[in-house]
């Protein structure tokens, strides 16, 4: 992994202009790690934009410089662009793609085991919990100097993506980092209350209507939650509201896999699911259906409607369960 990094920093000598780019309904490992490279490239004296297809979302605009996220519009002239956080080309959008120039070089870090390697440099490794903390280590080959917005950026993409610092993928090299960047000036209390106790009423409104529902399958080793697109029009549910259900239903005992079907504007279904254990992986049930993502935690976009999707997506867990 390590070992690209010395060709990534001398793409980046070479480069004046640089936009950087991540996947569409950004997460916090899409936000923070998208904004950091971008500050930390800046203080390197670079040219840099930072794009998305999906505006910030509201849990997320705390972060420092969420404002200068640009939304697609004109071509950007740049000369190297970095995508992170993405595992395919599809993830980030059209409108994002018709601003990258194609004469610029493409830059690829990620952590997604399915990244299809997509770009002219591929930094891939599937063993990080977060894209964040290969930006972290970039930093260090490079011996770029944090700040404590850059910190709070990275910290944010971590904790986010690990499930703030719980879930298996998290390893001392990650802890190593968090105690890093507190050291470069993250206030821990602060960003994880920012994080995870600041949800707007409307989120946990969501959370009740859901959880109405909540259905259990294969002796409870399977919990899933269902939101039609008139509850969220109901409820006026925009990006990231509905984020912490499955963590919700995950964290009930018997449960292994837990999966939230959102029907989306148009009618295709948006699947997010998580497993507790390696032998069951979400990675590969979601892959079938034409997603993709980690072993423990994956998402896939069915047809509709609602209840089939849920119906196919179910059988196949259920067919995971019986050849364990
Ligand atoms: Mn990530």
């Amino acid at each position: 992994m390590s070992s690209i990094f010395p060709d990534i920093l001398s793409r980046i000598d070479a480069a004046s202009r640089i936009l950087v780019i991540s996947h569409d309904r950004p997460d916090g490992d899409a936000i923070g790690s998208s904004l950091a490279l971008g500050l930390m490239l800046k203080k390197l004296g670079k040219d840099v934009e930072v794009m998305n297809q999906d505006p910030v979302p509201e849990s997320l605009a705390f972060l420092p410089k969420t404002e200068t996220i640009l939304s697609p519009g004109e071509m950007i002239d740049a000369d190297l662009v970095f995508s992170v956080d993405a595992a395919g080309r599809d993830r980030i959008g059209k409108a994002v793609w018709d601003c990258v120039p194609e004469k610029a070089f493409l830059i690829n870090i990620d952590h997604h085991v399915s990244n299809t390697e997509f770009a002219d440099l591929n930094c891939v490794d599937s063993k990080a919990p977060a894209t964040g903390q290969i930006l972290f280590q970039l930093a260090e080959a490079g011996g770029w100097e944090l700040d404590p917005g850059i910190a709070e950026l990275l910290y944010a993409a971590i904790s986010t993506d690990t499930g703030s610092f719980r879930y298996p993928s998290t390893t001392s090299e990650t802890m190593r980092i968090g105690g890093e960047l507190l050291r470069a000036g993250v206030s821990a209390g602060r960003v994880n209350q920012m994080l995870y106790e600041n949800y707007p009423r409307r989120r946990v409104e969501a959370l009740r209507i859901l959880l109405q529902d909540l259905r259990f399958d294969f002796d409870g080793k399977c919990a899933s939650v269902q939101l039609p697109l008139s509850v969220t029009e109901e409820l006026s549910l925009g990006l990231g509201d509905t984020e912490g259900v499955i963590d919700v239903i995950r964290a009930i005992d018997s449960v292994i896999i837990a999966v939230f079907f959102e029907e989306l504007p148009g009618g295709r279904i948006r699947v997010s699911s998580r497993s507790k254990d390696p032998h069951y992986s979400v990675g590969e049930i979601c892959a079938h259906f034409g997603g993709g993502g980690h072993t423990l935690a994956a998402g896939a976009r069915l047809a509709g409607p609602l209840d089939d999707a849920v119906a196919r997506f179910l059988d196949r867990i259920r067919s995971t369960f019986e050849s364990n």
